[in-house]
């Protein structure tokens, strides 16, 4: 590959990542208080918007609970299957690309 064509697209790569939203999935056995937990403490929320991810998810089967670079998408699905599993619960994390 050409030298300035490389260098343009290693570029674009830095300055532009992919990103993957990382999405909440619904089930009939989580507790409210374990989400909305899981959104405060692995995603950063406040409790307001924890509370309205949390009842997003609850009533239309999922939501973003946030938009990362691959590798930090990755991490959040671990650390959800992680405390879920941990706590007996079938919480649910996945992403998508943006
Ligand atoms: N549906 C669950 C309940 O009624 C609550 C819940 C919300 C579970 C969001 C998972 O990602 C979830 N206890």
């Amino acid at each position: 590959m050409p030298k300035i064509k490389e260098a343009t697209e290693i570029e674009l790569d830095l300055d532009n990542p992919q990103m993957y939203k990382v999405l909440l999935h619904n089930d009939d056995y989580t507790p409210m208080d374990f989400v909305i937990d899981v959104l405060m403490k692995i995603f950063h929320k406040d409790i307001e918007s924890a509370n309205d991810i949390m009842w997003q998810v609850h009533e239309k089967g999922r939501a973003i609970c946030g938009v990362y670079v691959l590798e930090i998408a990755k991490t959040k699905v671990e650390q959800v299957r992680s405390v879920a599993k941990a706590n007996g619960f079938p919480l649910l994390a996945t992403y998508e690309k943006e």
